[in-house]
């Protein structure tokens, strides 16, 4: 075995780029994380299980919600109704991946040891604004930093023309009118409506995320993000991890700001779930002191 640490596939400089993108932003890319022969072998692997598995209607605007877990997460726990592969392993804990997520400072890093294959179809429909965000009731969801990111690696290169991701910088943080007209992600209201609701309209401040293949795209779970319509002929995959990072209530080693007041309420009161944003979501953030 040898005890080389793990290649990082970004400078210092970059990571600090990376983190400060992601704090501001919701999100932030570290190119050519995936590459060569694992990237190849990823890609086979979702193309593959798209291929055998008919996806349902109601799945349509995500083009596919397929949950895999790690082949030894599974043994630990079998369950004959869920999904599990060996190569979920492999990138659940892909040294690399880990590598630059330390890089740009997530500490705490834990996974859900799986991930998800979405997926946009040639000629799919465009995926709805969304937040991800389960936890609106309990504080973690008012801090400046994310307590839940997702990883993901887009399979093949995107660009609006095949569906690319979009975002809206700083909807992690901050309110938009958006958020009061979207129903909840991923729910029965949402998966009913067409495609001329406003939760597919564009957006003054967005962003076009063009990831190519092997790239990897961090996002807070919190941060509005959508897709657009795939025009091409070609499939357009990826496969994304859930992490949980900075368990609550810590905070980042690196963090020089005031400490958010939410960090002193209880960590395990009773917050009933929900991807509905309450009060912990602000129209706009107070100023840095000075
Ligand atoms: O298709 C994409 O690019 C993103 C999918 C997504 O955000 C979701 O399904 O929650
Ligand atoms: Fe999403």
């Amino acid at each position: 075995m040898s005890s080389d640490p793990p290649r990082c596939p970004i400078p210092a400089d970059d990571a600090l780029v990376a983190r400060n993108q992601l704090m501001r932003d919701g999100y932030c890319i570290v190119p050519g994380v995936l590459q060569g022969d694992f990237l190849e072998r990823v890609r086979a692997f979702a193309d593959r299980f798209l291929d055998e598995h008919p996806v349902d209607h109601k799945h349509r605007y995500q083009g596919s919600d397929f949950h895999i877990l790690g082949e030894s997460r599974w043994q630990a726990n079998p369950d004959e109704r869920r999904y599990h592969a060996p190569i979920v392993d492999e990138l659940v804990d892909f040294p690399e991946q880990r590598a630059v997520a330390e890089a740009i400072g997530l500490e705490g890093l834990d996974s859900g040891g799986g991930i998800i294959i979405l997926n946009k179809p040639p000629q799919g429909p465009p995926l709805y604004w969304h937040q991800d965000c389960m936890h609106w009731n309990h504080p973690r969801s008012a801090l400046p930093w994310p307590t839940q990111v997702f990883m993901s690696y887009y399979l093949v290169d995107t660009t609006r023309e095949n569906g690319c991701l979009r975002a809206l910088p700083g909807t992690h943080l901050r309110r938009t009118a958006l958020h009061d007209i979207l129903p909840p992600a991923h729910g029965p209201e949402i998966q009913a409506v067409e495609v001329d609701h406003p939760g597919f309209a564009e957006h003054p401040d967005e962003v076009d995320i063009m990831a190519k293949a092997g790239d990897l795209v961090f996002a807070d779970a919190r941060v509005l993000h959508a897709a657009w319509p795939n025009q091409t002929d070609v499939r357009r995959p990826l496969v994304l991890q859930w992490w949980s990072v900075f368990p609550f209530p810590t905070a980042p080693s690196w963090w020089e700001g005031d400490m958010p007041a939410e960090l002193s309420l209880d960590p395990d009161g009773s917050y009933d779930p929900t991807r509905v944003p309450g009060e912990h979501l602000k129209a706009s953030r107070s100023a840095p002191s000075s």
